[in-house]
């Protein structure tokens, strides 16, 4: 018998015993394990994992601490078709999101989880979003029966005892219900009930629809409870920009899902911008707050980085590659013969390896050697960049809030909102190609407004609402807000920008323009860069190519605005009033 089976609950909170339980009465574990988050635990999970086969080991001498896994082949990136809003009032939910009844989605997905966890575990992991003591942080317990799921909870989140102690025996948490169940997408399902803190999930095992503290807490739960409580929870990346003479600015940026978050997030400056230093706060994830000092504050609430794999190498994003090589996870990439792990984007393909789905794969190979939404699991302790303010309590001040696209044509490489209200119009009518991290189709365009697309818990109009009062109460000490795209192609396809650490150019011009510096030309969408004003010192950039970077074409951007007013049509009565005038203010500077 295993030591944990037998022992005491740790904890007197009986709200959280009592859902427990219930849970327990449902489905039916073998035994229950209350997680306390030691190196004993994580070993002995690992162990387990290895013997059941959910884990394969590294080779630990190039690889420390680290564990390869392959998902199901049918389970390798976010369901949104599967993924709901379940408020009492079907209009809350907002026609962006899917919606089903609260009453009736509990009652289908109790059928679902009744009994499912026979001859597994029930592992009970209570897990803090932000820093212990921070005014930011919330508390979850997530209910599962995987282990990987556990053991990836243990990166991602402050897990364990200590979110225990802060919870203590009447706290408020997020109920977070997952569990495997079969895996078969016929019965998976990702239910937020945001009117009652609670979250089920089933049937899938793949990290935003499993770990319930990133996606569905941190940002569909987290939004809802920042418009009712006055804060904002965001698809946002964080850094720190230092200049050569130490002065830090603090941006967080809000791109789709493969959009380039994690690298721009860890962006090595080139040898042609000395003295310029980034720091890492976070990569996924912004919890923002106004502070005591009238200004927008940022926290990053989880503890690691769950990457994508493929197109990471030391060239485009060293940091990365640097928080992989110990005590990290990898899912769905290439294993080889030595133990080690490749993937698309990374050099020196290996001569002979187990692929994704675990077939044979040499570099002649027709089927992919990692799957395109292959990702790493990494303690944010492991990345060299890690900001010393990563984890401080208040989080930090910005200075600016970027929205990116993924768009081929269309959008420029960077350009500033006239003000907050015109910065939420942009952030509004975004659109991005689609990508890998979510089932469906890939490389279509689709209005994805602040990156928040598949992530806001609640009416879009309602959060664009909210998106306007926040800026009302910051005044004059709102962070400044642009749009960027590093993802502008020629006529043959190739990006024309070079990307990644180039992208500080853009930053760098971002900074300049919140210090009252940076010279910029008037465009119907907002102010470009002249092109003297970026530093593109060491580039070799054409002048055409540079105008072809930070052209805003009205033709082009008259075709959007289409679009744009088809999706404020499908926003409906809830859009606010002061985004359709903004939209009709650009009409008439397109015209
Ligand atoms: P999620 O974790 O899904 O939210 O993604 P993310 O926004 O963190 O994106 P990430 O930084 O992982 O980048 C996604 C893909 O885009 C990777 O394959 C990157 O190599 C690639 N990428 C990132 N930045 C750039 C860039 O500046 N230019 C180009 N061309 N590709 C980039
Ligand atoms: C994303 O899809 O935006 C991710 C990965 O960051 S997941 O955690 O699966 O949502
Ligand atoms: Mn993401």
């Amino acid at each position: 018998m295993r030591p944990s089976a037998a022992a005491p609950p740790p904890t007197q909170h009986a709200e959280l015993l009592a859902w427990v339980n219930e849970s327990a009465r449902m489905c039916r574990p073998d035994s229950i394990h209350w997680c306390d988050g030691s190196e004993e635990e994580k070993n002995r999970l690992t162990r387990e994992c290895l013997a059941s086969g959910e884990l394969e080991e590294l080779n630990q001498e190039k690889l420390p601490g680290c564990y390869y896994s392959r998902s199901d082949v049918n389970d390798v990136a976010r369901t949104e078709d599967l993924t709901f809003i379940c408020t009492r009032n079907q209009a809350d939910a907002g026609p962006t999101n899917n919606w089903s009844d609260p009453q009736e989605t509990y009652k289908k997905l109790a059928d679902i989880f009744k009994d499912s966890m026979r001859g597994r575990t029930m592992y009970v992991i209570p897990f803090i979003m932000g820093p212990a003591g921070s005014p930011f942080k919330k508390i979850g317990v997530q209910i599962t029966d995987s282990r990987y799921v556990t053991l990836n909870m243990r990166i991602m989140t402050r897990m364990g005892r200590i979110a225990l102690r802060e919870l203590g025996s009447d706290g408020e948490f997020t109920r977070c219900l997952h569990g495997k169940a079969d895996l078969n997408p016929k019965r998976r399902f990702i239910c937020h009930f945001p009117e009652d803190n609670t979250i089920w999930s089933v049937g899938s095992a793949y990290g935003g629809n499993a770990l319930l503290g990133k996606k569905c807490m941190a940002l569909r739960i987290g939004s809802y409870l920042g418009k009712t409580q006055g804060w904002m929870a965001e698809h946002m990346l964080i850094i720190g920009v230092e200049n050569p003479q130490g002065k830090i600015h603090y941006v967080a940026a809000a791109f789709p899902s493969q959009c380039g978050k994690t690298n721009l997030a860890m962006l090595i400056p080139p040898k042609s911008l000395p003295g310029y230093k980034v720091w890492t706060l976070g990569d996924d994830i912004a919890w923002l707050r106004i502070g005591p000092d009238g200004r927008l504050w940022a926290q990053n609430p989880e503890a690691g980085f769950f990457g994508v794999a493929p197109g990471t190498n030391y060239q485009t994003n060293y940091n990365a590659m640097a928080s992989v090589q110990k005590n990290s996870y990898f899912t769905n990439v290439l294993k080889t013969d030595e133990g080690t792990v490749w993937w698309e984007g990374m050099d020196n393909p290996p001569k002979h390896g187990l692929n994704w789905a675990g077939k044979d794969w040499t570099p002649e190979s027709t089927d992919k050697a990692a799957h395109p939404n292959a990702r790493f699991t990494a303690p944010a302790e492991n990345c060299p960049s890690l900001s010393p303010e990563w984890d401080a309590p208040s989080g930090v001040p910005l200075s600016a809030i970027f929205f990116g696209a993924r768009r081929a044509r269309v959008a420029p490489l960077i350009c500033e909102s006239f003000n907050w209200q015109h910065g939420v119009f942009l952030g509004a009518t975004m659109s991005s190609e689609t990508t890998a991290a979510a089932t469906g189709a890939v490389g279509v365009i689709r209005r994805d407004p602040m990156a928040m697309l598949p992530f806001i818990g609640y009416h879009v109009g309602d959060y664009f609402a909210h998106w306007l009062a926040m800026g009302e109460k910051l005044g004059g000490k709102a962070p400044k807000i642009f749009h960027v795209n590093w993802f502008r192609r020629d006529a043959g396809g190739k990006f024309i920008w070079p990307g990644f650490g180039e992208n500080l150019r853009a930053v760098l011009w971002a900074i300049d323009r919140c210090e009252g510096k940076g010279k910029a030309k008037e465009t119907p969408m907002g102010h470009v860069p002249t092109p003297d004003s970026l530093n593109l010192q060491g580039l070799n950039l054409s002048p055409e190519t540079v105008d072809a970077l930070l052209k805003v074409d009205p033709k082009d951007w008259t075709e959007d605005l289409a679009d744009q007013r088809r999706f404020f049509d499908k926003v409906g009565d809830r859009l606010p009033e002061a985004l359709r005038q903004e939209q009709e203010a650009f009409a008439k500077r397109l015209a």
